[in-house]
């Protein structure tokens, strides 16, 4: 009975890591099918007050829950997200999110005491994707942390971008999963970036708290099987 359960558990444990560990893959821009794009250009430059709430998604510069550090000259986000998963505002305007001008176009950057670009950006969109990108622009050859949530704030995966320079990058959910509620992006780029043309989809779904009721239905059935087999041996030893 002992071996049986510790094999059961090993199953288990095997059987949640491939279901919740799936990565995020980076992809060739033009493999994915997004339909929407948030390109900023209808927007005055300068700091913004507060979140920006655009079609789809909404920008802030970190999630509720989490905390910003900035010793290092950049913001460094630490702190797991509170569900449901929500984009806040730095209360300093100098410190919060920005748009400027770049070759004729408007892009979004994450502030800090106004060095531009050296801040945290955070968005949190309307439904939850399986598939994003999103522009680079002006990266210095360092790099950006990009972490993608759910919407009932864990952590799907943290990838780490560069050296990046101006670039496209696109990203697939492994096994086609909808469960991308919001992204996280900090940088430690000499000069800092912005970002610039946010594919998404905004239609389709929101899970609000899809891994305990995977968990519940998961546990049950295990569950049921363990007793079954409690059952089973019992009557073979009555
Ligand atoms: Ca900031
Ligand atoms: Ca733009
Ligand atoms: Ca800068």
């Amino acid at each position: 009975m002992t071996k049986f359960l510790t094999t059961l558990v090993a199953l288990v444990a095997i059987t949640m890591t491939t279901v919740n560990a799936a990565p995020i893959n980076v992809v060739p821009p033009a493999t994915i099918g997004t339909t929407s794009i948030i390109d900023f250009n209808a927007l005055p430059s300068g700091n913004i007050a507060g979140t920006l709430g655009q079609p789809g998604a909404t920008f802030g510069e970190r999630f509720a829950g989490q905390t910003v550090a900035t010793g290092s000259g950049f913001d460094v986000v630490s702190g797991s997200p509170t569900a449901t998963l929500t984009v806040v505002a730095n209360t300093t305007l100098a410190d919060n999110i920005a748009i400027l001008t770049n070759s004729g176009s408007q892009l979004i950057y994450g502030d800090l005491g106004g060095a531009v670009g050296e801040g945290a950006l955070a968005f949190v969109f309307a439904f939850d994707q399986s598939q994003l990108g999103f522009d680079v622009v002006g990266g210095d050859s360092g790099s950006v942390f990009a972490s993608f949530y759910r919407r009932n704030g864990s952590l799907i995966q943290t990838l780490i971008l560069g050296p990046v320079t101006t670039n496209t990058f696109a990203f697939q959910r492994d096994l086609g999963i909808t469960d991308i509620a919001g992204v996280l992006l900090t940088n430690d780029d000499l000069s800092g970036v912005a970002y610039d043309n946010l594919r998404f989809n905004n239609f389709g779904v929101t899970n609000p708290i899809p891994e305990p009721a995977t968990l519940a239905v998961f546990g049950g059935i295990v569950l049921a099987g363990a007793l079954g087999y409690r059952r089973r041996k019992a009557a073979a030893t009555a």
